[in-house]
């Protein structure tokens, strides 16, 4: 198998995509039930990107992220046909998806594999797509001599910094996009936040200010077929199988209620 064949499967199923070799990340595996998946001779990693920017303006009161369909099932779907067809091809080679609940920290390995760089935001910012993908890999006990593209960096602006909430990008505060994920009770000064960043659930804010973000291409990968503009008590009902629903509808529900009553 070689570098360009890996390529060529991940353009197969609609995306962008770069090679890694797995050391570039095996010192900084995350835990999570999904690692006993990781293949014993782990050599590479293709890393594939999938845009989900649908819409100019972004949703009423929530995250872009969660406003098309879960990307784990919709995302991971897509993952595993690519597997399946590498497998085809390589049938001796182990080829083994991942997406999110993953021990590959995934925005290190896009940017080992060249997809982009690492922004002062934390995230993956690529070239044409900006920050708003989902990162999925396919490792494999295949070694393959990949060379890492060179390219644009994070422009350091100090936008996102500023627009950061909780100062989680300054000063280790927690990330607003955790807290609106949290069971249980959000104390006065979490409850305020949310209120003033005006959303339900996730946080965009430090993605929005970016000027990367701005002249960044929106094409979402096809496997995004829905769009939800705002989250309502209805959509708390039906949350199973959505990006804002695996926390249960109770928590959603909680956070609606906290807006409402700001109102
Ligand atoms: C757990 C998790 C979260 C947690 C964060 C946990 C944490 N570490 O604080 C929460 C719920 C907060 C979260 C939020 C979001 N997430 Co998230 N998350 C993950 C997950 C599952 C693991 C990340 C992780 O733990 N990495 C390991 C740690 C060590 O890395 P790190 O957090 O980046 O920390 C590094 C730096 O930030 C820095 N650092 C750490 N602490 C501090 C403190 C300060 C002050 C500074 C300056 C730096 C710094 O050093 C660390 C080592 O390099 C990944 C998927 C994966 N398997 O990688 C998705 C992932 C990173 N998330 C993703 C997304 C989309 C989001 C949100 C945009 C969702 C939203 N809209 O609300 C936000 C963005 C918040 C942000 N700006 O980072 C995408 C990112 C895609 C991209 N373009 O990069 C991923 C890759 C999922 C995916 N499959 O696509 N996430
Ligand atoms: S807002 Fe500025 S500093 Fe932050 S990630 Fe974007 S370019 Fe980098
Ligand atoms: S998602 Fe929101 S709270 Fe989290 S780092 Fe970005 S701006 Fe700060």
């Amino acid at each position: 198998m070689t570098e360009q064949e890996l390529l060529q499967a991940a353009s197969a199923v609609g995306c962008e995509a770069g090679v890694c070799p797995f050391s570039a990340v095996a010192d900084s595996l995350l835990p999570c039930r999904a690692a006993s998946r990781l293949p014993q001779n782990a050599a590479s990693v293709l890393v594939l990107l999938f845009p989900y920017r649908m819409q100019a303006q972004p949703p009423k009161n929530f995250s872009r992220y969660a406003a098309v369909n879960d990307y784990h099932t919709a995302a991971g779907a897509v993952l595993t046909r690519a597997a399946e067809a590498l497998r085809l091809q390589d049938p001796d080679g182990v080829y083994e998806p991942f997406i999110d609940n993953s021990p590959i920290p995934e925005v290190q390995a896009a940017v080992a594999a060249g997809l982009g760089v690492r922004g002062d935001n934390g995230l993956l910012i690529s070239d044409r797509f900006g920050s708003f993908v989902f990162i999925g890999c396919i490792v494999t006990d295949r070694e393959v001599g990949a060379v890492a593209a060179k390219r644009r960096g994070c422009l350091h602006c100090g936008a996102c910094r500023k627009a950061c909430p909780t100062a989680r990008l300054t000063d280790g505060g927690e990330c607003l996009s955790a807290i609106t994920q949290r069971k249980g009770e959000l104390t006065d000064r979490e409850i305020a936040v949310m209120r003033q960043v005006g959303t339900a659930w996730g946080c965009d804010l430090c993605q929005e200010v970016c000027p990367l973000n701005r002249t960044a291409v929106s094409a979402p990968h096809p496997c995004f077929t829905v769009y939800e503009d705002a989250l309502t008590e209805a959509s708390a009902e039906s949350s199973d199988g959505k990006a804002y629903g695996w926390r249960g509808k109770g928590v959603l529900q909680r956070n609606l209620r906290l807006l409402k009553n700001s109102e």
